[in-house]
């Protein structure tokens, strides 16, 4: 099982510890392609590839993924663009996030039932919901 996952990098890096658990989680179901997306050194702009190489990269990742974890409190736009991406290459996409008060998800994905959209607030009720998806995969 391949596994990626997509988290905010230039929409803000408050979650990345967030990130770094949920990846651990995720590597009990398969091998998590996008490790990085939780490294606590990677800065929002500090990154060693071009833009162009980062695209192309990510879009092979995702077509070789049989699976798209997405956590979705923090806005991003490229993470947005990857859901977009793994709908139309009709990937199963789990969207994770945590209510905030003040705050809603984009209509685009709460109101797409095409993604299994899920709200927790904290890692044990996270890997719960993660073990569900998992284990209701057609
Ligand atoms: C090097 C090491 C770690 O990260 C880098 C370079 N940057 C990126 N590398 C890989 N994927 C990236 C990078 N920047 C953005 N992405 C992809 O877009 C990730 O898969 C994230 O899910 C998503 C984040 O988008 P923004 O708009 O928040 O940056």
């Amino acid at each position: 099982m391949k596994i990626y996952f997509a988290g905010s990098i230039r929409g803000g890096r408050d979650d990345k510890e967030l990130y770094n658990s949920l990846i651990n989680v995720l590597k009990n179901f398969g091998t998590v392609l996008t490790e990085h997306i939780g490294d606590k050194d990677l800065s929002a702009s500090g990154e060693e590839l071009s833009d162009t190489e980062i695209f192309e990269k990510d879009i092979a990742w995702i077509k070789e993924a049989d699976v798209v974890v997405a956590e979705i409190t923090t806005v991003s736009l490229g993470v947005g663009y990857e859901l977009g991406q793994a709908e139309a290459m009709k990937k199963p996409t789990l969207c994770l996030y945590r209510h905030i008060d003040g705050k809603r998800i984009s209509a685009m994905i709460s109101g797409n039932s095409y993604f299994e959209t899920a709200v927790y607030s904290n890692i044990d009720n996270a890997t719960l919901i993660i073990s569900h998806f998992f284990n209701n995969l057609k």
